[in-house]
């Protein structure tokens, strides 16, 4: 055992030493990296030149390196020379650091800069604070580089969250970092419109602020402030300039005819011609898609795109397509005798009817139409459109085999709004993973045939915000929580075609990249450190020098973890690490999560609904819901057979995960003898929990203060009940 032991040590301490300077750390790694003797010392003195067509990229450099920069052909020694090289790819660079100076050719600007970009990876990590100061030491090397996808990109959800010019600035200067050049943005959702429409500025001025005071309800938090924002064109001017100077181009979304709730609180005129059923949701319509039937649709839809199209300078416009509720189209005599009169059978050719008709004015316009992939299931849709496959591998195999241009971005590898590990907020519908399962996504193993792969036009990761807002008022930023290190995942991946063995990638990551992220900025992810409980001691260990930390169940403190915790309660320790603003999960022993089921009865002055009882919940695998929203002073109540000791008891409404479809506001209230309540906190993001209860708790009551929600109706939660350690 102990001679096992240590012989993977050695073979681990010889895989460290022989790989932890693979492609000196550099992320996305290059095609070729060379390491030759000598050094490069940048002074104050040294200058960056370039040719003209280069200045864009030399005048970036010169935003971290704080140098003079010249326009000049002459390839003076002792400096930064930047030059075109026509007989490379345009995004294709080499690079060379000499004893005599630093030479960057680039097939055209964009590769110059990704030539600049590789630079920086092999300055210090403070080059990235804007601060570094000369001189500055650079060991020879030679680097040869070209991306394998031309489209590299990330999609940010601003709709739901909304993330204002300078949180996208610092985003896409970020993203440039990993050599994403794509940023497609979710500019409407069915919680807010964000980019500024000058012939119906009531899109942004009423669509762009949701909650008190708005047509449109507060949804995932904020519920008691007018919430939201928007990018007039000058400011959104100004976004696309400083993407350009990154090579990044921003490519506008208008989720279409679905997710459209927000336009069509502002704009009712666009629903379809019937009175839906409001009874439940207190007269509140909660229509989320547009009428295909009505022509003054589209004529107003052609009048924002025109707009669109001559703001963004990309050549794709994406005009949504996902998740459309057709039985809303069902409903409509207007859009059923359009079916009937061409011949349509299904929701789903309505819904192309309409991607066609708006397709072909963005071809029009001289752009390139995209789509969520569901708009291509009834097998009619254009295609000069280009289709974004997110639902599953499957989805986007079956784009690319009928021919469209595909953007692969299944959620099971590439929606960092999943979750990294099980217990770590984000969502869960499409898989839990971290930055290691991106790596492994090829796809040949992933099933495409070589002519399928011939259709897929680029790899694009995405980020949507609906449980974003609910986190703001975090320590650490949970955008750049979720999406970092994953990001630099995606940009291996983009940029070479392929991943990288997880192990070697990660000493990349831990040696050099994270303390470049941290200069950058960036409250990453790192790993949990592992636990281990071993002859009455408890240890914590982790591989990337971070600090830990622990807390005891019970007590307030945070401490920082030395060496092993002699204890017979494993269970009562909960670890994380710390360095600067990164951070990574809370973990604990399994014990520590355990969770007991009493026995419970729940009834509510709301009736419930006839497919999701409230005896799901009694049940402790489902959930159930009630027929309507709640009213000011709706209640539920959980009713147990004996008194519960335990630590903690949560009660909640909504998701368990997601702030949807629960009381807004409202209290708790507790008792130990099932007759008398007292009050024992508020409702916080539609839940509560009693923390180590003096009591056994016989009965627990939350009391809705609030009317209605903008919802139909209300989650009930099983309890969540953790016995004492
Ligand atoms: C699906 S992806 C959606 C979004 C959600 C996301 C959550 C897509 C085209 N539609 O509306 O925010 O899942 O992961």
């Amino acid at each position: 055992m102990r001679i096992a032991k240590f012989f993977v040590a050695i073979v681990a301490l010889i895989f460290v030493v022989g790989s932890a300077y693979a492609y000196n750390g550099i992320i996305p790694r290059p095609v070729e990296f060379e390491k030759r003797n000598g050094v490069f010392t940048i002074l104050t003195t040294t200058k960056i030149t370039h040719s003209a067509e280069l200045r864009s990229s030399a005048k970036y450099l010169a935003e971290y390196l704080p140098l003079e920069v010249q326009e000049s052909n002459a390839a003076a020694k002792g400096n930064i020379v930047l030059k075109e090289n026509k007989n490379l790819a345009a995004e294709a660079y080499t690079l060379e650091v000499g004893a005599d100076g630093i030479v960057i050719e680039g097939g055209s600007n964009a590769g110059a800069f990704y030539g600049v970009e590789t630079l920086l990876q092999l300055l210090p990590a403070k080059v990235y604070s804007k601060q570094i100061e000369l001189p500055v030491m650079l060991g020879a090397c030679r680097v040869a580089d070209e991306p394998k996808f031309e489209y590299r990109g990330f999609m940010l959800d601003v709709s739901r969250t909304w993330i204002d010019v300078d949180g996208v600035k610092h985003y896409i200067e970020n993203l440039a970092h990993h050599k994403i050049n794509k940023l497609h943005l979710h500019l409407s959702d069915d919680e807010g419109w964000r980019i500024e429409i000058k012939s119906h500025p009531e899109l942004t001025e009423v669509g762009g602020f949701r909650g008190p005071g708005s047509p449109v309800a507060a949804r995932y938090g904020k519920w008691d402030e007018r919430y939201g924002g928007f990018y007039t064109q000058e400011q959104m001017k100004d976004i696309i300039e400083f993407a350009a100077v990154r090579n990044i181009e921003i490519i506008p979304e208008i989720d279409l005819p679905g997710h459209s709730h927000n336009l069509a609180r502002v704009r009712p005129e666009v629903l379809c011609n019937f009175t839906p059923d409001m009874e439940s949701s207190f007269g509140y319509d909660t229509r989320s898609a547009l009428c295909v039937s009505k022509e003054d649709n589209y004529k107003f839809l052609e009048e924002v795109f025109k707009e669109l199209a001559e703001l963004f300078p990309s050549q794709y416009v994406h005009i949504g397509g996902d998740e459309v509720v057709t039985s809303q189209w069902k409903k409509c005599p207007d859009c059923q005798a359009l079916s009937k009169q061409k011949g349509m059978t299904s929701g789903a050719q309505l819904q192309e009817y309409f991607m066609n008709r708006l397709s072909e004015y963005i071809v029009s316009l001289g752009k390139v139409p995209c789509v969520w992939n569901e708009a291509i299931n009834a097998g009619t849709l254009t295609k000069q459109a280009m289709v974004y496959g997110w639902e599953s591998v499957e989805a986007c195999r079956k784009a690319t085999k009928a021919g469209y241009k595909t953007i692969v971005m299944p959620g099971t590898y590439f929606y960092f709004d999943m979750r990294q590990s099980a217990r770590e907020p984000g969502h869960n519908w499409a898989a839990i993973f971290d930055a290691s399962k991106i790596l492994k996504f090829d796809l040949k193993e992933q099933g495409f045939t070589d002519d399928e792969i011939k259709n897929v036009a680029g790899i694009q990761a995405s980020f949507f915000s609906e449980l974003y807002i609910s986190h703001l008022d975090d320590e650490s930023d949970y955008l750049q929580y979720q999406t970092y290190p994953r990001i630099c995942s995606l940009g291996e991946l983009a940029w070479c075609g392929q991943g990288a063995e997880w192990n070697e990638f990660y000493l990349r990551l831990v040696n050099s990249h994270y303390s470049r992220m941290l200069e950058m900025g960036i409250d990453f992810r790192m790993m949990p450190p592992v636990l281990k409980y071993e002859d009455g001691k408890l240890s914590a260990s982790t591989d990337d020098n971070s600090h830990m930390y622990y807390s005891v169940e019970g007590d307030d403190g945070v401490y920082p973890y030395v060496a092993p915790i002699k204890t017979d309660k494993p269970q009562m320790y909960v670890f994380h690490t710390e360095l600067g603003g990164a951070r990574s999960a809370d973990v604990a022993v399994d014990a520590y999560y355990k969770m007991i089921e009493p026995k419970v009865k729940i009834t509510s002055s709301i009736e419930e609904s006839s497919n999701n009882p409230y005896s799901n919940a009694e049940g402790y695998r489902k959930t159930g819901r009630t027929s309507r929203a709640g009213k000011n002073g709706d209640w539920l109540l959980y009713e147990f057979d004996e008194p519960v000791e335990c630590r903690r008891m949560y009660i909640g409404t909504g998701y368990s995960h997601l702030p949807r479809l629960l009381f807004n506001a409202g209290y708790v209230e507790v008792s130990d003898d099932g007759e008398t309540f007292r009050k024992a906190g508020e409702l916080y993001l539609g839940a509560a929990i009693i923390d180590e209860p003096e009591k056994p708790i016989k009965a627990v009551r939350i009391v809705c203060t609030e009317d209605g929600n903008g919802a139909e109706n209300v989650i009930v939660q099983a309890p969540k009940v953790y016995p004492k350690l």
